[in-house]
């Protein structure tokens, strides 16, 4: 009797675990699809082959099609103009865009094959390209927790705008999202509305950054070009064509569109009414990408206003590159994890190693600039900063003392901290690369370094005080009034400074001067301005006793009295502490402070 109920209980025990055990697994399988059940209808075989998709009820997705596609709103947003919601919806808006960093409800709300506007210059409407005679293309679109419409969008305008002949594929890589809506929703609605055949989804199983995804589906393509974009994108009329032809013609050149930017807020395609102006891309010492002025020797050389237009550097998001050409010079760097430092370092090895880097005018891609990533890194791991690490000390040669000014945890115990860098440093050697010293002197020569040619460098800190010269994060591609801000314990690039042998205190290629009218006040402000509008005269001296003498009206670089966040001044020379400047490091020449 007492034995019989030990046998009940232990026979209780295992169904009890086993109904457990059931619901986990059917709780594991509702958030796969969606919360829509399952029955045996499979989709398109290159789905299921991604396993989730032996889905059901399509009834349900079909409702939601329906919804999804009712709440599109006629016209709104067309031909690129900024558009709005009113009431709730905009205060509902509004918080979305303050969490995702942008605006998914209005996205919702425009149709996925909004008309836009022709920013292109009007010289490119003249070209006539037979398409047949152009290489095929397979874009690459990569993409964590974008939402639906947006990424749906990117599509849409990828097919719209590009000639059948020419666009081979799409080809969609799921960085292992966990929105919902990028599951059984994106499916059903790739196979409802697009033809599966030319648009393909491959699914990561677990989340391998930007880098890693990329190559997943550079390795899947079959075009005879990649085409790379971010997948928040629009393109507008004829963008893959220029991009096509340039690599026809030159094949280790690789191709960018000019970048055009779309409001998080308002969906706003921007343009103005300059189709001529748009920058290309440099860097900084601290390892970051930057826009720059389009080069002096490109606007000297060039033929016409439409020709493609050389770069330093690349963005990373958008670009055009023959595929046997990418595989042959590197493909990227798999060991770089999450996201960024690779832009950077395609760049410099496609120039280091013999292509070129060009922007097509007549093509044209809107991105969405985020205020923001919307995502978060396991750990909150620092991958730029350790990507960039990488990259670093595999092209930059000598050069990397200026990146590990500003990141000196870098400087010892790398491999432990960036990995083993010997694949890279080998393909280096076996593509026969030439050194960073080059890729200056002739790809980037009005690239300011700050400890070459120069009395001193670095932090400029006042004397006795813990106050350093600090450009305030003001915008740098206008004039603007240098301040001054607590000293950073490392060195950031808001407070390098460098005093050149010509005289010129200088951030980056910006430089401090004082007008002259200014200075009938006394105590005037200092600007900076781009160097190349100052004349050649010595601006600045500095003396023995750490004075900074403006030499043409004899005053001094004073910061008496102020408090983080204010402008500094100039000021007749006095012994006051204000005056006394100390820079961080100072050439050999010269007796350190
Ligand atoms: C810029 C580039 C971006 C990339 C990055 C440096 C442009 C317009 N954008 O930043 O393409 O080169 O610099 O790394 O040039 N993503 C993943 N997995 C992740 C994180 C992101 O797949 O773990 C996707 C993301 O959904 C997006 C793309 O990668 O489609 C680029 O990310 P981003 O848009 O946040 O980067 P962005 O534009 O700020
Ligand atoms: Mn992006």
């Amino acid at each position: 009797m007492i034995i019989g109920r030990r046998k009940f209980i232990v026979k209780a025990t295992i169904c009890g675990i086993y109904v457990i055990a059931l619901l986990l697994i059917a709780k594991r399988v509702m958030r796969i699809s969606d919360n829509f059940s399952w029955n045996n209808q499979s989709l398109p075989s290159q789905y299921s082959k991604t396993n989730t998709l032996r889905y059901t009820n399509l009834e349900r997705y079909s409702s939601w099609l329906e919804e999804y596609e009712a709440q599109i709103i006629p016209g709104l947003g067309e031909n690129g103009r900024p558009a709005n919601l009113y009431g709730k919806e905009k205060l509902e808006a509004q918080k979305v865009l303050e969490e995702k960093a942008l605006n998914i409800l209005l996205s919702d709300r425009i149709s996925l094959s909004r008309s836009l506007p022709d920013v292109r210059d009007p010289l490119c409407r003249n070209i006539t390209v037979g398409v047949t005679s152009l290489p095929t293309a397979s874009v690459i679109i990569i993409f964590y927790n974008e939402p639906l419409s947006v990424v749906l969008r990117t599509i849409t305008s990828v097919l719209n705008n590009s000639p059948k002949e020419i666009l081979q594929e799409v080809i969609l890589v799921d960085d292992a999202s966990d929105e919902d809506d990028l599951q059984g929703k994106l499916e059903f609605y790739l196979m409802k509305r697009f033809d599966t055949e030319r648009v393909k989804l491959i699914r990561l199983p677990e989340r391998r950054g930007l880098i890693r995804a990329r190559l997943k589906g550079a390795k899947a393509a079959s075009g005879e070009v990649l085409v790379f974009l971010d997948a928040h994108c629009e393109v507008i009329v004829q963008w893959l064509e220029p991009l096509l032809m340039r690599i026809q013609k030159k094949t280790d050149a690789v191709v960018m569109p000019i970048i055009d930017n779309i409001s998080e807020e308002t969906l706003e395609y921007y343009h103005d009414n300059r189709p001529e102006f748009f920058q290309v891309g440099g860097f900084t010492w601290s390892g970051d990408f930057t826009w720059i002025d389009i080069q002096e020797k490109e606007i000297v050389g060039r033929k016409s206003k439409i020709a493609p237009v050389r770069s330093p550097t690349m963005a990373g998001g958008l670009f055009a590159i023959n595929r046997s050409y990418f595989w042959k010079i590197g493909s990227y760097d798999e060991k770089m994890d999450g996201w960024g430092g690779e832009n950077l370092e395609m760049s410099f090895r496609i120039w280091q190693c013999g292509g070129s880097l060009e922007v097509t005018p007549c093509s044209r891609v809107g991105h969405i600039f985020r205020n923001f990533h919307p995502y978060k890194f396991p750990n909150d791991k620092d991958t730029h900063g350790i990507n960039t690490a990488r990259l670093v000390y595999v092209w930059m040669d000598e050069y990397k003392r200026l990146f590990l000014l500003h990141r000196d945890e870098f400087k010892d115990d790398i491999e432990e901290k960036i990995g083993d860098i010997t694949d890279r440093v080998e393909l280096r050697k076996k593509l026969g690369c030439k050194g960073f010293r080059w890729y200056l002197e002739n790809i980037y020569p009005e690239k300011f370094v700050p400890d070459e040619n120069v009395i001193a460098y670095g932090k400029v800190k006042m004397k006795e005080r813990n106050i350093c010269l600090d450009n305030l994060q003001r915008d740098e591609d206008k004039p603007y009034d240098l301040g001054v801000y607590g000293c950073h314990s490392r060195l950031y690039p808001s407070q390098l400074f460098s005093l050149s042998n010509a005289g010129e205190l200088r951030r980056d290629e910006i430089c401090a001067v004082v007008n002259l009218e200014d200075v009938m006040s006394r105590r005037a402000k200092v600007k900076m301005i781009d160097c190349r509008e100052r004349g050649d005269e010595k601006e600045w001296i500095l003396t023995d006793s750490g004075n900074l003498v403006h030499a043409s009206t004899g005053l001094c670089l004073d910061g008496t009295g102020l408090t983080p966040k204010t402008d500094v001044y100039v000021a007749p020379c006095s012994n006051v502490l204000g005056q006394f400047w100390q820079f961080e490091f100072y050439s050999d020449s010269v007796t350190p402070r």
